[in-house]
């Protein structure tokens, strides 16, 4: 009998979905795959393909343990695909098809929408392990190594999870777009990824916590709005991945938030009240407190652009077929169809800011990206915990919403991070106290010494209150054979 819980090894991909039984299916992927390993070997620098590192695979499904820890060659990762169950009775939770079934086959006059949105979901996978490529060699510490890594193979299966979708339900252009998704890359010229954040650079460590912290957290809610999707397969998939999520953002939380607790000690132990007192801290080999905020802004505002326009026909047409839900859909008190409800989005009314109502279902863009803003803001005051504990008169902010944006209606408008239209000769002058410069840049990347001892730290990072899997401090996460 088909075990839908267990992952299934009797193929060469393990899965959850009944593979072996599937032959199309299965031949379409086994063809698939060895472009993705060169994809992979390509990728990651050579140095790291023979190391065996500690990582978790999911084996299950089962909320209750589903991953097991071993040692592993990134290269031999058994990527797998796995699908939350089937809910018995599931329906079509939001739309004008609300209540219905839900979907087991691609509904024909929504397949190209559908077919975008997995592109797009899948795009952004392979994009961010090519942004972290080059982050192995200045690891601080094997522990930090190790949970790139985890992240790496983990949206390496992420993207695995969108093929499958392709090639089982969208017939050849769907393995086309499969082949695609391996030929994009991030910040390349000709063939760039789709959104914008994916072709940024990942220079450095902080950058690598603030990225997952803030645009894996934009996964998050994108993956929250597909799993609520009709199309079963699809909510599924996202329900599964969601499990991974949470480690990314975990990673980028606790690296945001160790590297300011290593500059609070530093300042404490020699008696530096003053945070901008940033030559003096920096000299001590730490990241001063102002630089990790103008980290933070760029950050936080690259990734509420991946949220698109406040107002989009895109978004309402998304929602209103049932193929995209809201944020937790199900636990929300209203019609599910929004016929009458409106939704109040920011505009730019005579050079003034407004937030004024507008039909709910052209904002869903909008509505999402207010809950991601009250979800990013969550783990902001957690960092300022450590910075008053610290008794250091320094607070960490969300910038205003309208700062440094490049999609939707604060684009091309000068706003400092307070959420003021300034002129473009003001703004050239804050730039550099608002967003990270050269400089800042420079000061970090000469930070960026590797650190390959066990339970040994780079100068400007705490360690982990607690290992991974509970494994004791001087635990060795990667076992380094480089070439
Ligand atoms: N860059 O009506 P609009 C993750 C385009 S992250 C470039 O607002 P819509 C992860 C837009 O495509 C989650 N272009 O569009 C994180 C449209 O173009 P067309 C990824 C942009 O569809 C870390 C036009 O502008 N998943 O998983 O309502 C590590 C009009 O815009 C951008 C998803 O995004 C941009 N930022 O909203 C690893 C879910 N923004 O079609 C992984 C799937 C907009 O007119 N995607 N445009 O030529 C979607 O749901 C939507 O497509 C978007 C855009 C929310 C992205
Ligand atoms: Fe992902
Ligand atoms: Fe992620």
């Amino acid at each position: 009998m088909l075990d839908l819980i267990n992952v299934s090894y009797d193929t060469l991909i393990p899965n959850n979905v009944g593979l072996s039984t599937d032959k199309r299916v299965l031949k379409a992927l086994e063809k698939w795959h060895p472009g993705y390993i060169n994809w992979w070997n390509d990728l990651i620098p050579d140095n790291f393909q023979k190391s065996l590192v500690y990582l978790r695979t999911a084996v299950s499904v089962d909320p209750k343990g589903w991953a097991k820890f071993d040692y592993v060659k990134m290269p031999e990762y058994r990527w797998g695909i796995l699908l939350a169950p089937q809910v018995e009775g599931r329906t079509i939770p939001c739309g004008e098809h609300a209540g219905q079934p839900a979907w087991q086959e691609v509904p024909g006059e929504y397949r190209n929408m559908l077919k975008r949105l997995i592109v797009i979901q899948g795009d952004t996978e392979p994009a961010s392990v090519e942004q972290q490529r080059f982050l192995g060699r200045t690891a601080p510490s094997l522990y930090d190594m190790r949970n790139l890594f985890q992240v790496n193979v983990e949206e390496g299966r992420h993207l695995w999870a969108m093929v499958y979708l392709l090639h089982k339900y969208f017939g050849a252009d769907g393995r086309e777009e499969a082949d695609d998704l391996l030929r994009r890359q991030s910040g390349s010229e000709e063939a760039p990824r789709m959104l914008g954040a994916f072709n940024e650079e990942t220079p450095d460590w902080l950058s690598f916590f603030m990225f997952t912290y803030f645009t894996d957290r934009d996964g998050k809610m994108q993956l929250e709005s597909l799993a609520q999707s009709g199309f079963d397969p699809l909510s599924r998939t996202c329900r599964f991945m969601l499990t991974e999520e949470a480690h990314h953002m975990f990673v980028g939380e606790t690296g945001v938030g160790r590297t300011i607790e290593r500059t609070c000690q530093i300042m404490a132990e020699n008696g530096i009240d003053d945070p901008y007192d940033i030559e003096k801290i920096r000299s001590f080999g730490v990241i001063d407190l102002p630089t990790i905020q103008k980290k933070l802004n760029l950050h936080y505002t690259l990734s509420l652009d991946l949220f698109g326009q406040e107002v989009s026909t895109n978004a309402a047409n998304a929602f209103n077929s049932g193929i995209k839900g809201r944020y937790m859909e199900s636990r929300i008190d209203d019609d599910h169809k929004l016929t009458n409800a409106t939704y109040p989005v920011w505009d730019m009314v005579d050079g003034q800011l407004v937030r004024h109502e507008v039909p709910a279902l052209t904002a869903i863009n909008m509505r999402l990206r207010d809950d991601y803003s009250r979800d990013a803001a969550g783990g902001v005051g957690r960092w300022n915990k450590i910075i008053e504990k610290a008794g250091i008169a320094f607070e960490m902010k969300l910038p205003h919403e309208a700062f440094n944006r490049k999609i939707g209606v604060f684009a091309n408008h000068n706003f400092n991070p307070e959420g003021q239209l300034v002129s473009g000769a003001e703004f050239d002058k804050g730039i550099n106290d608002w967003l990270p410069n050269k400089a800042d840049g420079d000061f970090i990347q000469s930070l960026m010494n590797p650190v390959y001892e066990p339970g040994k730290y780079a100068s400007w990072i705490s360690p982990p209150k607690v290992g991974i899997d509970n494994k004791p401090g001087d635990f060795e996460y990667v076992k380094l054979h480089m070439a």
